[in-house]
């Protein structure tokens, strides 16, 4: 066996979404703040996330997240999170796993009944609960960073679909809030390809004429994910299929769509502070979410969400790389 580089992961997954969370092998990204180790990661790094998230070593829906020792001192670890498709800001369902990782493996200390861990994220700072009942993580509840509307109600012309009504709201990424019917298609996972074609359209279409700007995080300036809104959905529980470029679905319930849904339903003055909403992925699994405050961001109305989810380690891998791989980045099929 020879290896040029070698990853020390923890595999996981957040209500059926993997996590690889990867604890050992990356080295400090240069960076002075998290944001900026994750421009610098996709700048120059980019082959590693290929090489651990595209085939043979992962998939085209794969997801994974690299812990770093934080930028802030107010936080225990920073992470840069790793997806099949780039480099998000934020991930609910990740961070999930990463603070479930943290307290099983023991890289942090197990508090029951409420172990809490101060993460530092491209898009802020987020504050995992972990609630630990008997050395294990049952759930993990986070506070994320402030979500907002960034649009609503307005309507846009998609090709093959034609004027297609949307909102768009950030909850540690843009998303795209799309009603299902709208596009003529069914909450029906054997469709699934229509749906994604669909979704695919609209991102193209936004960031075509429209693209959104975060007003305060360098680089967040796109919509890369379609929230398709279920039929019967309202402010209490919520279906969606959460259609993501380049075209893979999220299997768990989308904690930053989780947000941004929450912050679209509190603007439409449909979802009051401290009061519970569930949102359900398109496989069935769900996060439960609230809103615990309000504020601003960059003049906009804002509020504080937080989630309460699960997730489980599936396995300890080192991933490693042969000097002699045709595929030294990995390919996408
Ligand atoms: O849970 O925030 C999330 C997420 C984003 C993309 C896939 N999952």
């Amino acid at each position: 066996m020879r290896t040029i580089r070698t990853f020390h992961a923890v595999d996981s997954h957040t209500e059926g979404m993997p996590t690889r969370v990867i604890v050992g092998g990356m080295g400090v990204i240069p960076g002075a703040t998290m944001n900026d180790k994750r421009l610098h990661f996709i700048e120059y790094l980019d082959d590693v996330r290929r090489l651990l998230m595209s085939e043979p070593r992962g998939h085209a829906s794969m997801s994974g997240a690299i812990l770093q020792p934080p930028t802030r001192e107010d936080c225990d670890w920073g992470v840069v999170y790793i997806e099949a498709s780039g480099c998000l800001p934020m991930c609910g369902h990740g961070t999930m796993g990463v603070a479930t990782v943290l307290v099983e493996t023991g890289m942090v200390p197990a508090v029951e009944p409420v172990t809490e861990i101060r993460l530092d994220t491209p898009a802020g700072v987020v504050v995992a609960r972990v609630s630990v009942e008997h050395g294990r993580a049952a759930s993990v509840t986070l506070a994320n960073v402030p979500s907002f509307v960034e649009r609503l109600d307005q309507t846009i012309e998609v090709a093959r679909i034609g004027q297609v009504p949307y909102s768009v709201a950030f909850g540690g990424n843009f998303y795209a809030l799309v009603d299902l019917e709208d596009v003529g298609l069914p909450f029906d996972r054997s469709r699934s390809h229509e749906i994604l074609s669909a979704g695919l359209s609209i991102m193209e279409a936004i960031n075509a004429t429209a693209p959104p700007r975060h007003p305060s995080i360098e680089g967040v300036n796109h919509v890369h994910h379609v929230e398709f809104i279920a039929p019967g959905s309202d402010a209490r529980l919520s279906r969606h299929a959460m259609a993501i470029h380049p075209g893979w679905f999220d299997r768990s319930p989308c904690g930053t769509g989780t947000c941004a849904r929450m912050a679209e339903l509190h603007a439409r003055g449909e979802l009051a502070l401290d009061t519970d909403f569930v949102n359900e992925s398109f496989i069935g699994s769900q996060f439960t979410g609230r809103l615990i405050a309000t504020t601003t961001v960059g003049g906009l109305a804002a509020v504080i969400p937080e989630i309460t989810g699960r997730a489980w380690i599936t396995g300890t891998a080192q991933y490693q790389l042969d000097p002699t791989d045709p595929f030294p980045a990995g390919f996408d099929f």
